[in-house]
């Protein structure tokens, strides 16, 4: 059975373990909706007059009628409180623990006419499991060398070498209906835990999905699925706010650290700032000192010399 939209936590988590993602229904009250999708609406139309939007859904790297908007953490508290959201720590957390960061946090506004993304992972960059012995060309990339496009060993991965772990949880905030209709995330139930990844060309062999759910629900999916927008083939807007979460390990795929604007710092929670990666993680993410938090304006200590040298 394919998930359905669900109110009950406990089996969005079973959900989430079996097919790889789940749906919370009323996961924003009517007057949170609506004040994000205001929000979202008026960004978006700002964006497009001052020249800044980014637009796709015409194929990999073409510009459509889709537009996406980047690093929302600026853009509005009520995206920031959709990085901090209790069902965010509960449903992520169940993939990742406690301790993930935010990795990007866009929109995805899928308009009529918009293509089919096409399927693929949000950790696409992991390092697949390895056989023992030395490394071959055919068995193990190294691993800077990994790209988007996936090699055969990343498509037709043998599951005999076992798989990677989740290191990677999505959230897709809808802020308008989804259907098949206007473009609801396609994906793959259960192809979290194959290891292997989609191939980019004939997707059609693959049994996709596309689940349908009311404005104000929340989807959650690891970070192995495969997914992808789908396509626009008529009705309203489909209005998507995307939170990718990674453990803290991982590179970020927006600079958060760098993004946040300095003057937002006093106003924002702690748990916010070690979300977009404030918090040093075992000296990771430092500047100094390897414990504590780092800030938007940190002290850089240079060129040092003892007062006994100078001149
Ligand atoms: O918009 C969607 O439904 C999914 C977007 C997506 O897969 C992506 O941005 O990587």
């Amino acid at each position: 059975m394919i998930p359905t939209p669900t109110a009950d936590l406990d089996q969005a988590k079973r959900d989430l373990t079996k097919h790889g993602f789940c749906v919370v229904t009323d996961a924003l009250a009517p007057n949170e909706l609506e004040a994000a999708r205001q929000r979202l609406v008026e960004q978006s139309e700002a964006e497009i007059e001052l020249g800044i939007a980014t637009r796709d859904g015409a194929g990999p790297g073409v510009q459509g009628p889709n537009q996406r908007m980047w690093n929302l953490v600026n853009k509005g508290a009520c995206f920031r409180d959709m990085i901090t959201h209790p069902l965010v720590d509960e449903l992520v957390g169940h993939v990742l623990g406690e301790h993930f960061i935010l990795s990007t946090h866009s929109a995805n506004i899928a308009k009529p006419g918009g293509v089919r993304m096409g399927l693929h992972t949000d950790q696409w960059w992991m390092p697949p499991p390895v056989p023992r012995g030395p490394a071959t060309a055919s068995t193990a990339a190294r691993t800077s060398d990994i790209t988007r496009n996936p090699t055969d060993a990343f498509v037709n991965h043998d599951a005999g070498l076992g798989i990677s772990p989740p290191v990677v949880a999505n959230t897709m905030w809808m802020l308008s209906d989804f259907s098949a209709r206007n473009g609801s995330t396609e994906v793959v139930p259960g192809s979290h835990l194959s290891g292997a990844h989609p191939d980019p060309d004939n997707q059609d062999r693959y049994d996709i999905v596309q689940p349908e759910a009311p404005a104000g629900s929340l989807m959650v999916f690891d970070g192995r699925l495969w997914h992808g927008t789908g396509a626009h083939t008529g009705g309203p807007d489909r209005l998507g706010v995307l939170g990718t979460f990674c453990s803290p390990q991982f590179r970020q795929q927006e600079n958060q650290t760098l993004a946040l604007d300095p003057e937002l710092w006093d106003t924002i929670s702690d748990k916010l700032k070690a979300r977009l990666g404030f918090k040093i993680w075992y000296a990771y993410g430092r500047i100094e000192s390897p414990v504590g938090e780092v800030t938007p304006t940190p002290e850089r200590i240079g060129e040092l010399r003892p007062s006994h040298g100078q001149a």
